[in-house]
């Protein structure tokens, strides 16, 4: 069995155990970014077990916080065929970050090395990459070390947007195959985008478009991808390009930014490109979420913000989609997948359209759902999410290409090259971009005819910090609580009272607290729903 003890008991001082548990969650480790280095180089060295365990396939590491305040990181791992790590990894994951001396360190890797019977016939390899967090680079050399213990082949991405990582990932292990996903550089990222964008849209003319960047990572893979696209192909406007200026990242702008305070990035009144009527769109830190908005009035009026968040992308994709399967006569299943937070309003647009699933929260959730339709939709109301098309959705739609005529062949040829722009390894703010642009400019739809599709319910969501959120347990895709005992009980009970009233609550996988979401037909009812049960969340624990 396979394990450098020595190189690893020699490295491992630099990089001492924080006084702090740490969990592989929802997105991996995420924490203030000062606590993270032993994480660092501990994953480097799982990762390597990772690979070896698929005989030597490349995995990936990611450094980023996302939306998260720019004093956080976080580290999550990326599996060979570019989609989340392995579930039965996490609790290994967390072992190793957790062991307190190396003697405990080298037990919990000789686990994983007994457990997967891991020997050294082949050469772990893994790539990584970092978003523009200042903290990003110290964190990577700990990664190297880590590496380097282990004997691996690295492969490094530098500075890019989380999907880029998984594109490289799944690129990497598909050289060799009879199809390979694409080039495992950046640039081949841009080309495959660029060339499934120009295949797609043809001579369809997209409307303008203002993109809050985040002042992050997002700003350097939207300038990569306009400098590959023919010249003039899209007319966008990048705001929020302020990369590596300390404090900006995610500061009063972004997705997470927008979506939860519902209004326009900070100082966008200033902004000349901001008008009445464009459509706007903001990334998140490490481009992985994109929500979209636009103005029916002054900018100085928040009334005239108007959000397209998630829900509203999802709609639009699952009902294109669907007409476009509809013209090729394939029986092809599309389907949608949302979790709690998909806004009431969506699924009922949704529900009289396609079949729908609700999931837990968190990406893997949503990505598992749609994997069991042909083609699955899936978008978190947060603005994170694709579109999944099964090999047998691929299979069919490739073979009735080869005789299809006229407006059946037009869609068979449209889904296939969409199949290519989408990026299907994970949620991807430039790939979701050019999707909603390919629809809009499709269907003839400005910002405005988009959003009539209809009209969310008012909500708000909370933070409530309490001593323990483990205490907090949910079901039906945790739009129930089982525990505290009767919290449920009295939550039902304020929400009956509300026309068109919902609302749950649940501890989050990201930060430290519990989440309280609450919607109702009134912005008053929302407001004072969310209010009411977040003060039984805390007088409960
Ligand atoms: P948590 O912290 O578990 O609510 C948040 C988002 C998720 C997902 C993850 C990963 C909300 C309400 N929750 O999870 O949707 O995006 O972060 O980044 O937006
Ligand atoms: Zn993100």
């Amino acid at each position: 069995m396979y394990l450098p003890e020595h190189e690893i008991a020699d490295a491992s001082p630099a990089f001492p155990k924080p006084d702090q548990r740490l969990v592989y969650g929802t997105a991996g480790f995420r924490t203030k970014a000062d606590v993270l280095a032993s994480t660092c180089f501990r994953m480097g060295i799982v990762a390597a077990l990772r690979s070896l365990s698929l005989d030597g396939a490349a995995v990936g590491l990611m450094v980023t916080a996302s939306h998260n305040p720019e004093p956080d990181n976080g580290i999550k791992m990326v599996d060979s065929m570019g989609q989340m790590l392995a579930p039965e990894w996490e609790p290994l994951c967390t072992a190793v970050a957790n062991a307190e001396t190396v003697d405990e360190l080298i037990r919990e890797l000789r686990r994983i090395v007994d457990a997967f019977r891991l020997d050294g016939t082949n050469e772990p390899h893994v790539v990584y990459a970092w978003d523009t967090r200042p903290s990003s680079p110290a964190l990577v050399d700990a990664i190297r070390a880590g590496l380097r213990a282990m004997g691996a082949k690295s492969t490094e991405g530098g500075l890019l947007t989380t999907p880029q990582l998984h594109y490289l990932v799944l690129a990497s292990n598909t050289l060799q195959s009879p199809k390979p996903f694409g080039e495992p550089t950046e640039q081949g990222y841009y080309r495959k985008l660029a060339d499934a964008y120009v295949a797609v849209a043809g001579d369809r003319r997209p409307p303008p478009l203002v993109v809050d960047c985040a002042n992050g990572v997002g700003t350097r893979a939207l300038q990569g991808l306009l400098h590959v696209l023919p010249p003039n192909t899209l007319e966008i406007t990048a705001l929020r390009t302020a990369v590596g200026e300390r404090g900006q990242l995610n500061a009063g702008c972004g997705a997470d930014f927008v979506k939860t305070q519902q209004r326009l990035p900070n100082g966008y009144a200033d902004e000349s490109a901001v008008q009445p009527g464009t459509l706007m769109c903001s990334f998140d830190g490490d481009a992985d979420r994109i929500v979209f908005y636009y103005l029916t009035g002054p900018a100085s009026d928040p009334a005239s913000f108007h959000l397209l968040d998630g829900d509203k992308i999802a709609s639009l994709a699952a009902d294109y989609l669907a007409d476009l399967v509809k013209t090729t006569g394939l029986p092809l299943q599309l389907g949608c997948v949302q979790t709690a937070y998909a806004n009431g309003a969506s699924t009922a647009y949704l529900e009289a359209k396609v079949p729908i699933t609700c999931t837990k929260t968190g990406v893997k959730h949503l990505h598992h759902a749609a994997e069991q339709y042909d083609v699955g939709v899936y978008f978190e109301a947060n603005g994170h999410g694709t579109v999944l098309f099964s090999p047998r959705a691929m299979e069919q739609l490739e073979q009735a290409m080869a005789n299809a005529e006229g407006a059946k062949a037009a869609a068979l040829r449209e889904l296939l090259s969409l199949a290519v722009m989408i990026n299907q390894t994970v949620g991807d703010a430039l790939s979701d971009m050019l999707l909603v642009l390919v629809i809009l400019s499709a269907r003839a739809w400005d910002a405005r005819a988009w959003d009539a599709c209809y009209t969310d319910l008012p909500n708000r969501l909370a933070k409530v910090s309490v001593r323990d959120r483990t205490v907090f347990q949910t079901t039906d895709a945790e739009r129930r609580l089982t525990s505290p005992a009767t919290l449920q009980a009295q939550i039902d009970e304020l929400v009956r009272a509300v026309p068109s009233g919902r609302a749950f609550v649940r501890p989050s996988g990201t930060e430290d607290c519990v989440r309280v979401y609450a919607e109702a037909a009134g912005s008053e009812d929302a407001e004072r729903l969310v209010r009411q049960v977040s003060e039984l969340v805390s007088s409960s624990a």
